[in-house]
């Protein structure tokens, strides 16, 4: 069987201000693409489909086009919610859908549907994104006390045949994956799960992390964001992972790369050279451009003289003398850069002249994880 695998859509999000919508409708015009190029036989969305639990009415009806477009192919689209969805809204309908082909990870932890080829049947698992808590509120008299421990028991609701063919879709933190800037924070890796929970799998549809990369073995993937959704993915290169599943032990992987209407770009130079034609008459000028001044003194109105050459610039900053002097700003942004476990650590130092000992520290990371948690 032949598998697309796409993870965090990010349905409805904005980037520096600016609406994705129009660059998510191309790309998911494109995905339908490679899936008939491709002769896909089903769709794997591993999470984070919408970008806010309570999404624009724009992005409903993008997906709901999407997965149209796939129910007339009769290619099956199975899907888990992400930490950015709501659970219980992505599950509306979950029942009527599963009549067409397109399975929703409804309220449970974790849910297997079986499906057949000409090689016997496969299962395939779908876990929403689930942290302790939710494991514990489900399943009276489990107490998890890590993330680990909370995906080993929601997995153990299933049965495993370990000789049959198994995938799992997920939208969890494999410890040792890399992060980018458009994720949320993690605190201090607490949400963490050990890759050793999927040794059985014969493959992992992962989503939560932006960039596409197999986590310790080839099989345990994230295929990244459709899109760059951060100027710290500039250099990635997006892409659609295809999963060819034959028989037990025989599964191939490979990507196929997604162009988007307009990239990121970032570019930086003095005002007149960037102004230049000679410069920008081989640039995109569509594209969503991070342009950094180098000129000496602040040019007056740069932002919207440089608008009419860039009508999509997203961000623009200056890196010169002045920049670099304004120690007040560089301090600001360097605690912008800052995770809120490491501010924290550095009041503690300050107040009482030592660091703190790691049961503070564990304690802290709870009650932060406690608080956000709370607050959502
Ligand atoms: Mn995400």
């Amino acid at each position: 069987m032949r598998l697309l695998h796409i993870s965090d859509l990010h349905l409805g999000k904005r980037v520096n201000e600016y609406s994705m919508l129009e660059d998510q409708k191309d790309i998911l015009k494109k995905i339908i693409d490679i899936a008939d190029q491709e002769k896909a036989e089903g769709i794997l969305i591993a999470g984070d489909v919408y970008d806010k639990p309570v999404p624009p009415a724009e992005a409903v009806r993008l997906l709901d086009q999407f997965l149209n477009s796939m129910v007339n192919r009769s290619i099956p689209v199975f899907f888990i919610s992400g930490n950015h969805d709501s659970q219980d809204r992505l599950a509306f309908g979950a029942a009527l859908f599963r009549k067409s082909g397109v399975y929703t990870a409804g309220e449970t932890l974790c849910e297997k549907i079986t499906v057949q080829d000409e090689f016997g049947p496969l299962h395939i698992w779908m876990m929403p994104f689930l942290k302790p808590a939710y494991v514990k509120a489900a399943c009276p008299g489990e107490d998890p006390e890590t993330y680990t421990d909370a995906v080993r028991i929601a997995l153990g609701t299933q049965k495993m045949d370990p000789e049959e063919r198994n995938i799992l879709i997920a939208h969890q933190f494999v410890t040792g994956a890399k992060t980018c800037e458009s994720e949320e924070l993690s605190i201090g890796g607490l949400d963490q799960v050990d890759a050793s929970v999927f040794d059985e799998f014969d493959y992992v549809a992962l989503g939560h992390l932006h960039r596409p990369q197999s986590v310790g073995k080839e099989k345990i993937r994230y295929c990244g964001t459709p899109l760059k959704y951060s100027f710290s993915e500039i250099r990635d290169k997006k892409s659609v992972t295809i999963l060819d599943i034959r028989e037990k032990g025989n599964t191939k992987i490979e990507t196929i790369p997604l162009i988007p209407k307009r990239d990121l770009v970032e570019i930086r130079g003095t005002y007149m050279e960037l102004t230049a034609k000679s410069f920008y008459e081989n640039l995109d000028p569509e594209a969503y451009y991070h342009i950094t001044l180098t000129d000496p003194e602040d040019v007056l109105d740069a932002l919207s003289k440089l608008r009419l050459i860039y009508p999509n610039m997203m961000k623009m900053d200056y890196d010169n003398d002045r920049a670099r002097s304004q120690s007040e700003f560089e301090a600001a942004k360097e605690m912008e850069r800052k995770s809120p476990e490491e501010l924290l650590e550095e009041f503690y130092e300050m107040q009482n002249g030592q660091p703190l000992s790691e049961k503070q520290r564990k304690l802290v990371l709870e009650m932060m994880e406690e608080i956000w948690e709370g607050s959502k």
